[in-house]
C-alpha cells in the first residue's frame, strides 16, 4: 500500500456538521448542508482468463486484464470504475499498467479533496491536466457516476436523463480461429437464444481467405441470424476494394474499421463505393474524432465505446454528433468485466435508436465475471442492469482471486 498522496488543506475542510457552531471560513450553506469530497482513490489490476483464445488480427487473447477504481468520499459513499483496453499496447496507446499509472500519478493527486458531486467540474479539471489517456479518465469518471447515483438514490440512466430501454440487442464475437469451431458456436447461441447477430474478427489471414472464412459461416447460419466483421485495421485500401466486394456477396451486412484509424480518406471510399455498412471504431477517440469522421463521411455506423471517447459523458457527445449527422449507432465494447459493462448500458439505455445494437458481452468472455449480481442475457439481449449507480457491485472473493498483484492496493488518500 503506498499512501500520502495528500491535498491542499485549503480545500479539504472537514465540516463540523450539525454542532452549531461555525469554523473559520465556514458559510451557514456548507455546515447545513456539507459538499461530499473526494477522500480516497485506488486502483488495482485484475488478470481474468478467457473461456476460449479470442483472435484478433493484431493480438490472441487468452486473458483480459482490467483496471479498477474504487473511489471513497467523505459521507462514507463509494463508487467503482474500470479502464480496460485489449491486448497490451496493441489494440490502441494506452496499456493497463499505463491507465494504472495515469491515474495513480497525475489523476487522483488532482482530483483528492474535490467537490464529489460535480462530476463536470473533474472532467475539465482532469482534460486540463491530462491529454489523451481517455481510458484512464473513464475509470475515474465511471467511478464519480457510480456514486453520486448511489447518493442520490438514483441510477446513472436517471443522471442522463433517464432509461428508454430495459434492454437491448447484444452480438457475439466469433473469434475462436477455426471455421467450423465458430459455426459450431454460433449455432449454439442461436439455439439457447443468447445472440442471433454475430461479429467475426477478420484480418489475420489474406483476404481471399477470409472472405471464404465468412462466406462458410454465413452459409451454415442462414437467414437465423446476421453476420457483421471486425477488421481491425488490418487492410489496405486496395485489399479493403477486393475484401469488401467479396463480404457484400457472402451476405456480410457491415465492416468495422477496415483500414488503420488515420486513412480518413480511404474510409470515405469505402463509404461511398459500396452497400455494406462501414463502421468507425479505432477511428473514434472522443467527440472531436466524430465529427471529422462525420464531416468527411468516412463511416455510416459509429461504434461507441465508453473507454475510446475518455467517459460516459463525452460518450454521450460522440452518441449526440452520430444522431445530428444522421449516422448509425453500435453500442461497442473493449471487451470490459461487467462493472464497465454495467457504465455502458446504463448509458446506452438512455438513446433512443440503436440501429445496429450492442456487443456489450465482455462478462460472457472471461471465465468467470467479478460481479456480484452477473448481468443477465436472454432472448437475444442483454438487460439493463437495475439499482443504483451503475446497477452493480463487486464479488469481494473474485477480486481477491484475479488480482494481479495479491493484495496492497495502491492507494491516493486525502490528508
Ligand atoms: C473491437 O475492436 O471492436 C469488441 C468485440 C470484440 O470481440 O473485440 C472488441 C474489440
Ligand atoms: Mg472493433
Amino acid at each position: 500500500m503506498r499512501q500520502g498522496i495528500t491535498q491542499d488543506p485549503t480545500r479539504h475542510r472537514q465540516v463540523a456538521a450539525g454542532t452549531g457552531s461555525l469554523h473559520r471560513n465556514e458559510t451557514f450553506t456548507d455546515v447545513v448542508n456539507p459538499v461530499t469530497k473526494i477522500d480516497q482513490i485506488e486502483t488495482m489490476i485484475l488478470d481474468i482468463p478467457t473461456i476460449r483464445g479470442h483472435v484478433l488480427s493484431m493480438a490472441t487473447m487468452r486473458m483480459q486484464t482490467a483496471v479498477l477504481v474504487k473511489i471513497k468520499f467523505s459521507d462514507g459513499s463509494e463508487g467503482i470504475g474500470e479502464g480496460t483496453t485489449i491486448g497490451g499496447l496493441s489494440y490502441g496507446p494506452e496499456s493497463p499498467e499505463g491507465i494504472r499509472s495515469a491515474i495513480e500519478t497525475y489523476i487522483a493527486p488532482a482530483l483528492l479533496g474535490r467537490d464529489a458531486d460535480n462530476i463536470n467540474a473533474a472532467i475539465y479539471l482532469i482534460d486540463k491536466l491530462v491529454k489523451a489517456n481517455r481510458i484512464a479518465k473513464t475509470a475515474v469518471e465511471i467511478a464519480l457516476w457510480d456514486g453520486l447515483g448511489k447518493r442520490l438514490g438514483v441510477s446513472v440512466s436517471q443522471l442522463f436523463g433517464g432509461a428508454v430501454h430495459q434492454k437491448l440487442p447484444v452480438a457475439w464475437t466469433l473469434a475462436s480461429g477455426n471455421s467450423e469451431t465458430d459455426i459450431a458456436e454460433a449455432l449454439q447461441m442461436i439455439e439457447t437464444r443468447r445472440h442471433n447477430i454475430f461479429k467475426l474478427k477478420i484480418g489475420k489471414r489474406s483476404v481471399r481467405e477470409d472472405v471464404a472464412h465468412v462466406a462458410r459461416i454465413k452459409q451454415a447460419i442462414g437467414e437465423a441470424a446476421s453476420v457483421r466483421v471486425d477488421v481491425n485495421t488490418a487492410w489496405s485500401l486496395q485489399d479493403a476494394r477486393w475484401g469488401l466486394k467479396g463480404l457484400q456477396d457472402a451476405g456480410c451486412e457491415l465492416v468495422e474499421q477496415p483500414v488503420p484509424a488515420r486513412y480518413r480518406r480511404a474510409m470515405a471510399e469505402l463509404t461511398s463505393s459500396y452497400e455494406i455498412a462501414i463502421m468507425a471504431d479505432e477511428a473514434l477517440n472522443g467527440p472531436e474524432d466524430a465529427l471529422e469522421v462525420a464531416a468527411s463521411k468516412a463511416a455510416d455506423v459509429f461504434a461507441v465505446k465508453i473507454g475510446q471517447s475518455g467517459g460516459l459523458k463525452r460518450a454521450s457527445e460522440v452518441i449526440a454528433i452520430a444522431q445530428a449527422a444522421g449516422l448509425g449507432i453500435y453500442g461497442g465494447t473493449m471487451l470490459e468485466t461487467g462493472l464497465s459493462t454495467a457504465a455502458a448500458l446504463q448509458l446506452f439505455s438512455t438513446v433512443e435508436a440503436l440501429q445496429w445494437g450492442t456487443e456489450l458481452f465482455g462478462p460472457l468472455l472471461l471465465t468467470e465475471d467479478i460481479l456480484a449480481e452477473p448481468i443477465i442475457y436472454r432472448d437475444f439481449c442483454v438487460e439493463i442492469p437495475k439499482g443504483v449507480g451503475i446497477g452493480a457491485a463487486l464479488d469481494p472473493d473474485k477480486i481477491a482471486f484475479f488480482r494481479r498483484d495479491g493484495g496492497g492496493p495502491i492507494k491516493a488518500v486525502a490528508g
